[in-house]
Parts: C-alpha cells; sequence; structure tokens
C-alpha cells in the first residue's frame, strides 16, 4: 500500500469529470487499497479517486463509528460507476467538509435519501437506499466525479472568500 498526495484547492484537476473505470484489474485493485490508506490516514469517512489525481468514477467510504471500547472497527465500502437513480424530495442538512478543502466546514443541504447504483470490486452490481450521513457522503462524493465541490452549494459571498483564502495560500507556497 501506498499514501498518496490529496489535491487541494485551487487545483483545477478537481473541476474534471471522471471517466467510467471499464475493468477491475490489478491496477484498480491497487488504485482502491492506497485510496484507503490515504482516506484512513487524513483521516475522511469518504475518497473520490480524483482527489488523488485519478479522474476515475471510483469512491472508497468507511461510515463505522468507533466502538465502545474505542476500537477502530472497520467498515471499508468501495463504489464502482456509481449513480443516483433518485432522490428524494426531502431535503436534510449536514455540516460538511472536504479533504481538498482543508479546514472549511460549512452546512448543506441535500436530498436526505437517495437510492444508487454501484458495481463492487468483485464487478457485481448494487442497488441500494442511503439515507443520513451515507445519503450525504455519497451524494457529496459522486458529485466530485462530476467535477462538483460542496462550497458550490453556497452562496457566492462564501465561496469567492474560500477560494480566495486557497489561492493566496498558494502562491505564497510557491514563493
Ligand atoms: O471526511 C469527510 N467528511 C465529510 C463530512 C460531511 C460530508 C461529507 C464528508 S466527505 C469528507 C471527505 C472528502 O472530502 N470526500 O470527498
Ligand atoms: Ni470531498
Amino acid at each position: 500500500m501506498a499514501l498518496k498526495e490529496i489535491i487541494i484547492l485551487p487545483d483545477k484537476r478537481l473541476r474534471l469529470v471522471s471517466k467510467p473505470v471499464e475493468k477491475i484489474t490489478p491496477e484498480i485493485r491497487k488504485l482502491v487499497d492506497d485510496m484507503f490508506e490515504t482516506m484512513y490516514d487524513a483521516p475522511g469517512i469518504g475518497l473520490a479517486a480524483i482527489q488523488v489525481a485519478e479522474p476515475l468514477r471510483l469512491i472508497t467510504m468507511d461510515l463505522a463509528k468507533k466502538s465502545e471500547d474505542g476500537e477502530t472497527n472497520r467498515e471499508p465500502r468501495v463504489f464502482i460507476n456509481p449513480e443516483i437513480l433518485s432522490s428524494s424530495e426531502e431535503l436534510s442538512t449536514y455540516e460538511e467538509g472536504c479533504l481538498s478543502i482543508p479546514e472549511y466546514y460549512e452546512e448543506v443541504e441535500r436530498p436526505a435519501r437517495v437510492r444508487v447504483r454501484y458495481t463492487d470490486l468483485d464487478g457485481k452490481l448494487h442497488e441500494e437506499d442511503a439515507e443520513g450521513l451515507f445519503a450525504t457522503c455519497i451524494q457529496h462524493e459522486i458529485d466530485h466525479l462530476n467535477g462538483v465541490l460542496f462550497i458550490d452549494y453556497l452562496s457566492k459571498l462564501k465561496r469567492d472568500r474560500v477560494n480566495k483564502k486557497f489561492e493566496k495560500a498558494a502562491k505564497r507556497a510557491a514563493e
């Protein structure tokens, strides 16, 4: 396994539309392993391949809570070529963050429930209903596959402020 670098704003690659995974090759399995290592290290609850600069429709996720004895129980999940089949009219609000927009958190309103279709690492097709944090997270990650970030749902004022902050930081880092 290997840790990968997570790309952050204002990296333009975050705006790419990722390409479908055509075949589950050893290279894809290696990428998935590296994405889990990178996601757990960050730490984050989800990661889209483009966040490690691979423009593929591939997501890793782990929504497991810490158990009472403090042991970290892992529930790693992989979503290949995920699609949202339908969304509830009811909305729900979560405070979202993104590993590509470090240390910035804002409330975002999204459909409370979605039905998703995806392929797993064995190539098996699944359909599943998502609600709660799972619904929010899968929508956040599928957005990444389409070059969409959670700041796109905020007011222009807030979005401009965040973009400026990260552009400044990048300029300072380049000096
Ligand atoms: O770690 C993450 N936490 C999170 C919290 C609320 C809504 C979405 C997320 S996803 C984020 C990791 C990430 O950036 N995935 O793309
Ligand atoms: Ni994100």
